[in-house]
This record gives structure tokens, C-alpha cells and sequence, in this order.
């Protein structure tokens, strides 16, 4: 008999824009369908909630995250916290995000946050920068999932031209290098291009080192 294992999926090569490193596709259906799988015991342990901002609206992303430390944001402003806003630590990070971070970061260390952003109809993220971590020379590491959002590419400074693409399901985007302090959003996503989440919507997965 031959081995009936599956072959490995055929990974994408990288496209850079902006110096961002784009993976269109990085992940097969199968393993998008696992990831959410993972993503659903980690949201049993760790509900999604609607953050506040530090004005005192909430975001129209609803939030949580694995890992040692969780991104929280309140009326005390943005910042990471070891505990979930109802107390409990975060779930780990599942093996599946972590062998994703190892093949695309190009760093040993591992990531100390998995931030999970659940983006419904209308929900959109403005132009930001990714700066409460200690070490810009470690990358972030997107995975999104899910229905299509539009990804918007600045620069340093707030201001100046800027660059969309789309981002779909199993994409996988590195913010290293010159691109790690880059502005970045996403202004909207487009509901019904997936069939991946049952109810619709977008997930957005940023892993990071944050010490
Ligand atoms: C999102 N992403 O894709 C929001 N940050 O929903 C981010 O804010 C982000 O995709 C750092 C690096 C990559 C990202
Ligand atoms: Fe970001």
C-alpha cells in the first residue's frame, strides 16, 4: 500500500507591498477550518467583548486574545494586560497559530500575544500603528479568516499616500522591517464573500512578542 497521508499544501511565495510581506492563501481549507475549531474552545474560555475606547465609545471590532498577555483597551487607554477584562488569564496560544508564526516570522522567539479581532457588518479598524510592544525588530504576524477586509497601508507618519488590498481567508501578512511601524486599518470588510464562519463575518488573528 501507499501512504495515504495527505500531501503538504503547496505554500504561497511572498508579495511585498508597502514592506509588508502579503502570503495570499498561506492556508488550505482545511487547516482554515481547524484554525476556527481552536479559535472557538479559545473564545469558550475567553468571551469576546466589546472594548471601549479610551473616549468612551465601543469599538466596533468585539475582541479577546490567547496568550500570555491580552490587548484591553478601557477608560485606563489601551495596554496589555495579563488577565482577560472578567479576570481569568489567557488561553494558550493552540499549536496551530504557533507553527503558522514559526514559518513566516523569521524570528526564534515565540509570540507572547494572539490578539483575535471578530469583525461583523460595519465593523472596521481606523489607520494605527502597532507600537506597545518593547522589540520593533520583531515582526507581527496577521492570519485572517473568514469574509474579505479591506487592508489599508500608510506610512510612518500619519498622513501621505496610502495602499489597499484585500486580505481573504487564509491570507497571512508579516509587518516586519520598514514596514513595522507603518499606519494600518481596515475600512471595511465585504459580508458574504466566505462560507468559512457559519454566521458570517471576518477574523483577524495578530500574533506578537510583546516583551
Ligand atoms: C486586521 N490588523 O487585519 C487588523 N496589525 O483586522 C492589524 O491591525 C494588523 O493586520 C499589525 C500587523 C498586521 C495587521
Ligand atoms: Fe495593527
Amino acid at each position: 500500500m501507499t501512504d495515504s497521508a495527505e500531501a503538504p499544501p503547496i505554500r504561497p511565495k511572498a508579495q511585498e507591498i508597502r514592506d509588508f510581506l502579503h502570503y495570499p492563501g498561506w492556508l488550505s481549507g482545511a487547516e482554515q477550518m481547524a484554525l476556527v475549531a481552536d479559535l472557538r474552545a479559545v473564545v469558550a474560555q475567553a468571551p469576546l467583548f466589546s472594548p471601549m475606547t479610551p473616549q468612551g465609545r465601543p469599538m466596533s471590532v468585539r475582541m479577546t486574545s490567547a496568550g500570555r498577555f491580552g490587548w484591553v483597551s478601557d477608560r485606563r487607554g489601551y495596554r496589555y494586560s495579563e488577565t482577560h477584562p472578567a479576570g481569568m488569564p489567557w488561553p494558550a496560544i493552540p499549536e496551530t497559530i504557533l507553527a503558522i508564526w514559526r514559518a513566516v516570522s523569521g524570528t526564534d522567539r515565540d509570540p507572547e500575544c494572539c490578539l483575535i479581532n471578530f469583525y461583523g457588518e460595519g465593523a472596521r479598524m481606523g489607520l494605527h500603528q502597532d507600537r506597545d510592544e518593547a522589540d520593533f525588530t520583531q515582526p507581527v504576524v496577521s492570519i485572517s479568516l473568514g469574509d474579505d477586509g479591506l487592508f489599508r497601508i500608510g506610512n510612518e507618519t500619519r498622513g501621505g499616500a496610502t495602499q489597499s488590498l484585500w486580505l481573504h481567508s487564509g491570507d497571512v501578512l508579516v509587518m516586519g522591517g520598514a514596514a513595522r511601524l507603518r499606519h494600518h486599518g481596515i475600512d471595511r470588510i465585504a459580508p458574504g464573500t466566505s462560507l468559512l464562519l457559519p454566521q458570517g463575518g471576518r477574523l483577524n488573528l495578530t500574533l506578537r512578542v510583546v516583551t
